[in-house]
């Protein structure tokens, strides 16, 4: 899919760190591996049926400011983000308001490519939605029956059998174990399971937890002819395709928002080792989920800030990417509709504080040191915006060297 315009990234003086980064799945601060000198990085995409909001913002900023850790460390990155554009949401959604299923996709991905390019968002070099790479998976379906990862469910008003995944095989056959991603106890994995789009109850099925591989065809629902019949894919393979086709195996990290680390990111390094018998990836690191009136901003709820509303009534990117920053990305927080405004003051204050005239100025050398010391830390933007209100209510000695390091390692424009 066609992405955005990247955002103007001025080069620093000198380098950055490598940043450490909290994984999730050793629960501990690493330096993931950076295979031949690229991080190499998936996250995982939209859901297109609603506008972007401000979760999918935050989530999509984390990994933002990820990459420039890593560029201005000198370090190449290479990016991938995929878009589930078939998934029973999005076909309810279509159904509910009378619209073609593709429609509301396109839609809804034009709307999103403008939100991100609007706020600055370094864009991915592989943008792949789902159904661009459908035959890619099903042959890794197939690859997965024809070596005992999959077994069928037989399905009433379907033209075939629902394929499946089979963990307990995964876990005799394969380097994966359940557990290896989600640091998760087997009750709280049943219960996130039947909340995220699993079926722990279904029939049929020989483990609880098994997930969907390739759901036979149904009337009424998309169809692609396949090796293992008409159908459509499941979720975590979708991932686990469109991850490694891009990126290869073992990559730097697999990212996505903290909702995805179980069942999504457990499956889809369950089904990629299965596959190609290396792990997936080398970290999964997860942005904590942004609350709203009480409750996770989420589509289904419906309780939404949406970013290019906030654009369209005059909000400028740098105070939205400001209001954001303010949260360490492992942190969980509820958006309060004064946030916006809280931003936006912080952000004159820091105009202001550029060109103020100052007798007693701070050192821009020393100011950009501090913030890369933090961005290393496991991208502790807090600490960032608390240096740059300390050094521009001073004054700085040097105001376009700070302009450009706001812009690189922030996105922020002064
Ligand atoms: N298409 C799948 C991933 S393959 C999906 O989760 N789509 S989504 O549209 O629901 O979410 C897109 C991204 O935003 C995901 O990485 C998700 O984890 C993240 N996200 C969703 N809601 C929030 C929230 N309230 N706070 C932070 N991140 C969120
Ligand atoms: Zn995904």
């Amino acid at each position: 899919m066609r992405t955005w315009t990247p955002p103007e990234l001025p080069e620093l003086p000198g380098t950055g760190t490598v940043p450490k980064l909290f994984n999730t799945a050793t629960e501990r601060m690493e330096h993931p591996a950076i295979p031949d000198g690229k991080a190499l990085l998936y996250v995982c995409g939209i859901t297109p049926y609603d506008a972007t909001h401000l979760g999918h913002a935050f989530t999509y900023l984390t990994f933002d400011i990820m990459q420039r850790a890593w560029r201005d460390a000198g370090i190449e990155t290479v990016y991938a983000q995929n878009i589930t554009d078939v998934d029973d949401p999005l076909l309810e959604r279509a159904t509910a308001t009378g619209v073609e299923w593709r429609d509301l996709a396109d839609e809804q991905i034009g709307l999103y490519r403008s939100d991100m390019y609007r706020l600055g968002m370094l864009p991915p070099e592989h943008f792949i939605a789902v159904t661009e790479q459908i035959d890619e998976i099903a042959a890794a379906v197939l690859e997965l029956r024809e070596r005992g990862f999959a077994y069928s469910v037989p399905t009433e008003n379907a033209a075939g059998d629902d394929l499946y995944f089979d963990t307990a095989a995964a876990e005799r056959n394969s380097q994966w174990r359940l557990g290896d991603v989600a640091p998760y106890d087997p009750e709280l994995m049943r219960r996130l399971s039947a909340e995220r789009g699993g079926d722990p109850d279904r029939p049929g099925k020989r483990g609880p937890l098994d997930p969907l591989l390739w759901r036979a065809a149904r009337d009424g629902e998309p169809r692609w002819e396949s090796p293992v019949g008409p159908g459509r894919p499941g979720w975590h393979i979708e991932c686990s395709v469109i991850a490694t086709g891009a990126l290869g195996g073992a990559f730097t990290v697999q990212g996505g928002g903290s909702d995805l680390i179980f069942p999504h990111h457990e499956f889809t390094a369950a089904h990629a080792t299965a596959l190609s018998g290396t792990p997936l990836a080398h970290a999964y690191c997860h942005a904590a989920l942004v609350a709203y009136q009480g409750h996770k901003m989420s589509k289904s709820r419906g309780n939404l800030v949406f970013v290019s509303k906030l654009l369209d009534s005059g909000a400028d990117p740098s105070a939205i990417r400001l209001g954001l920053l303010t949260h360490h990305y492992r942190t969980e927080w509820e958006w309060a509709d004064a946030d916006l405004a809280t931003a936006t003051r912080r952000l004159e204050a820091w105009r202001a504080g550029l060109v103020r005239p100052c007798d007693d100025p701070v050192l821009a050398a020393t100011v950009v040191q501090q913030l890369r010391a933090a961005l290393a830390n496991d991208l502790d933007t807090p600490v960032m915006l608390a240096t740059l209100d300390a050094a521009l209510d001073r004054g700085v000695d040097d105001p376009a060297h700070i302009a450009d390091a706001v812009l690189a390692l922030l996105g922020v424009r002064l």
